[in-house]
């Protein structure tokens, strides 16, 4: 479905005057602060998104899934709704693919229609945590840990392809969410299990091009309950440091036990020039991939307080980063639930973005704990959302996308088209 830009006019248009009295409001005290409005909104409206191809449909758990009707069938129509995403909200100008869930098929229609929605491709996933139905070896005891070297070999070989699926599709990144693990003590020797992995990622890197990544994502536990091979950051760190300069981390935020300090962990990868990228989600538990920014949005804001400073400090030698959205949406539309997480992504953004940093540098260099957080809940509780809609409707984007949504009756529309019952793949 592609979206008829005159509605968004027509909508930007009945909600402006509103819009405009917060967004002057707003910028004339971020103003008489110093801050430069100008070059908050440019960052803002530069800062992009990615979607994951695997969270467009309605996800559900191992109890029931719920579909929710007009699911995207195939990989085309999963471009068309991030395009339609991109749309509404100028900020998720790429897609990231999960292979085999998608596999484009004509990889040069692909990335032709991507690109008629002014999408690209960010970081291709390998998927051995699955078995597919035409494959020989099983990953019922792992894959690229693996006791039986045929399987490694297997799960190497797909890792590789997906490399070459990507590059087909302009993509400069490989994520690798290793699931292999173990359920029970003495299942596995932990030195022999890094070992293998080491190895098979190691044959993965070699097939890399240049001016690509790998990013090592870590779990601490799920599929298996008792070890995970790359289980948190100071492992996936290691595997990065031995593998070379193209390896980098991937902090996905479901990722970590129960009240872990995100924040320090963004930091640590900063200073060492080896964070590779995000999977936003938010959680209560584990790994729930809820809306970013449901459940802990101040987490969030400390994450991006980190992520403004060490980008800006000249100190720091990291690569670019990917930002990536790795949700599932078990009661809500997909669509709407990805609207409000790039949303979320970008308060928190634009948040750490104001925080007054010289002010702030000098409360730690006096251990003022009091004063420094004043000036970090200062601009927590500051409502941005005028600055991103400001950068928005000067991007052609809607002022509020949820809202333009409901009002245009999008997911009505895609139903009509699709069906009732359509399926899309995916978590
Ligand atoms: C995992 C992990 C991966 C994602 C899969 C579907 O928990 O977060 O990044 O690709 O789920
Ligand atoms: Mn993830
Ligand atoms: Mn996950």
């Amino acid at each position: 479905m592609i979206l008829d830009k005159s509605l968004i006019e027509q909508h930007n248009q009945a909600n402006q005057s509103l819009h405009k009295k917060k967004f002057e409001g707003l910028s004339a005290v971020l103003g008489d602060e110093g801050h430069d409005v100008k070059t908050i909104l440019e960052k803002i409206s530069a800062f992009q998104i990615a979607i994951p191809s695997w969270a467009l449909g309605t996800g559900g758990t191992r109890f029931g899934r719920f579909a929710g009707g007009g699911e995207p069938r195939s990989l085309e129509e999963k471009i068309e709704d991030v395009g339609l995403l991109h749309a509404l909200n100028q900020s998720s100008n790429s897609i990231s693919l999960h292979i085999p869930w998608d596999i484009p098929k004509d990889p040069k229609a692909i990335t032709q229609l991507a690109a008629s929605f002014e999408l690209g491709f960010d970081a291709v996933n390998s998927n051995t945590f699955q078995d597919q139905a035409d494959q020989k070896e099983s990953y019922k005891f792992g894959s690229l840990s693996h006791t039986d070297k045929s399987v490694r070999d297997q799960a190497i070989q797909h890792n590789i392809e997906v490399i070459r699926h990507g590059i087909e599709l302009g993509s400069k990144a490989l994520t690798i969410w290793l699931s292999d693990g173990t359920d029970f003590p003495g299942q596995q020797n932990f030195r022999r299990m890094f070992e293998r992995t080491l190895d098979s990622i190691q044959q993965i890197y070699a097939e890399l091009p240049a001016d690509w990544k790998v990013l090592v994502e870590y779990k601490p536990y799920e599929p298996h309950f008792y070890s995970t091979v790359i289980a948190d950051w100071g492992t996936s760190l290691l595997f990065c440091n031995k593998l070379g300069e193209k390896a980098v981390g991937l902090v996905d935020l479901g990722h970590h036990l129960p009240n872990t300090n995100i924040e320090q962990i963004v930091s640590r990868f900063l200073m060492e020039g080896k964070l590779g990228g995000f999977h936003f989600n938010d959680s209560k538990y584990g790994d729930d991939d809820l809306t970013v920014g449901s459940i802990k949005p101040y987490q969030l804001f400390l994450i991006f307080n980190e992520l403004v400073e060490g980008m800006s400090s000249p100190e720091i030698k990291n690569p670019e980063l990917s930002w990536m959205i790795d949700a599932s949406h078990n009661i809500k539309d997909p669509l709407e639930d990805l609207l409000q997480s790039v949303e979320a992504i970008k308060i928190a953004y634009a948040q750490a973005l104001i925080i007054d940093r010289p002010a702030l540098e000098r409360a730690q260099a006096e251990n003022d704990a009091t004063l420094a957080q004043e000036i970090m809940q200062n601009a927590y509780r500051t409502d941005v959302r005028p600055l991103l809609a400001e950068a928005r409707l000067q991007a052609g984007a809607a002022l509020n996308p949820v809202g333009f949504y409901r009002e245009g009756k999008i997911r009505e529309q895609l139903v009509s088209q699709r069906g009732a019952k359509s399926f899309a793949t995916g978590l």
